[in-house]
């Protein structure tokens, strides 16, 4: 395993120095990447939660874009993660990250962070291999598979208690991250922190219902154009979202959650690919569908990052960029044995 992060035994000790640091603040601010995902809110909520049983309220709680899809307002119902004065960060003296792998990810935040870095201390709590460790106190932890997972074990480790809505915003980061328990990054150790969750009195119906089961009608509208567009180049399966196909089926651009998932369960793909436009070029996700191909390392050859299964890259605007990615990522593919999609794994995930 990656050994220049943390492992889970690290959690005591590192939370111990983050109860310090906390304490110690007059003013906290708690950020997360931008295009939020249920671990992002989830974990800024539970960041807030820590700061608030330490007796320390936070000046700001914030997405790095300051947005919040509708689909995920049942994490953070009291919208505490929306401020957009953006003040309050140039005051803070602590700022905390979580799950965010580099502190350029945190969009207009980062902007407002850069000016204020040398003056405060930084925390980064995170679970991407890919993490820069960037904080002056890092609790990275690649072998859990969401911020959330590690949040339980920190809560755990301060001894504080974990209220129902948190326990349903918690197990949310971690229900979002592996689609419900499904994907290879799932261990044991997950479960355990789910269930522990689920009888802390998480709400497992609404999280089920609000990630992964009910949809507005443009989903399915716009979900049926990019299905009738996925194609092979090679062996990865990809297909794409313009914002032509956004505007006629009336969906918004955080309703393409999920899709490359459904992609890369195409038979016979090793990969998957999502390529959405947006107001500057691609934004680019990569689903990996054997322990064969790591598309963090794919997505890093265009300056992204993320998982060994899941990653994203951006692209410049044009279609050049986009022929030249998916040339490069076949051929990446293409060197791998015909049985190396089809290989069993559950002894590579072992440990
Ligand atoms: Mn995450």
């Amino acid at each position: 395993m990656n050994t220049r992060h943390e492992t889970f035994a690290d959690i005591p000790r590192l939370a111990n120095d983050m109860r310090t640091a906390i304490k110690a603040a007059q003013r906290i601010a708690i950020a997360t990447h931008a295009r939020v995902d249920a671990d992002a809110v989830g974990s800024a909520i539970g960041l807030l939660n820590i700061c608030r049983a330490l007796g320390r309220e936070p000046v700001a709680t914030r997405a790095g874009d300051y947005e919040l899809p509708p689909t995920l307002e049942f994490i953070d119902p009291d919208r505490q993660l929306i401020e957009n004065d953006t003040t309050p960060i140039l005051s803070a003296d602590l700022v905390i990250f979580v799950d965010c792998a580099d502190e350029h990810r945190a969009g207009a935040f980062s902007k407002t962070f850069e000016s204020r870095k040398d003056a405060c201390t930084t925390i980064n709590i995170d679970h991407h291999v890919t993490n820069t460790r960037f904080g002056n106190l890092n609790l990275v932890v690649p072998d859990a598979a969401a911020t959330c997972e590690i949040l339980v074990h920190v809560f755990d480790a301060l001894e504080l208690p974990i209220a129902p809505d948190l326990a349903t915003a918690l197990m949310a980061g971690a229900y979002g991250d592996t689609l419900g328990l499904k994907t290879p990054s799932t261990t044991p150790a997950t479960m355990r922190a789910c269930a522990d969750l689920y009888e802390a009195g998480a709400y497992l119906d609404l999280i089920v219902d609000k990630l992964f089961r009910k949809k507005p009608m443009s989903t399915a509208h716009l979900w049926g154009e990019v299905q009738a567009r996925a194609s092979w180049q090679g062996r990865l399966v990809w297909s794409i979202v313009t914002n032509d196909m956004l505007e006629r089926t009336g969906a918004e651009s955080s309703e393409t959650e999920g899709l490359v998932n459904f992609l890369a369960g195409v038979e016979g793909a090793f990969a998957a690919t999502l390529i959405q436009e947006t107001s500057d070029g691609w934004r680019v996700s990569l689903r990996s569908t054997t322990a064969a191909v790591d598309v963090s390392q794919l997505a890093g050859h265009f300056g992204g990052g993320g998982h060994p299964r899941a990653a994203g890259c951006r692209l410049e605007p044009g279609r050049e960029p986009v022929d030249e990615f998916l040339a490069y990522i076949a051929g990446e593919l293409d060197k791998l044995p015909d049985d190396a999609g089809s290989r069993p794994e559950h002894a590579a995930q072992a440990g």
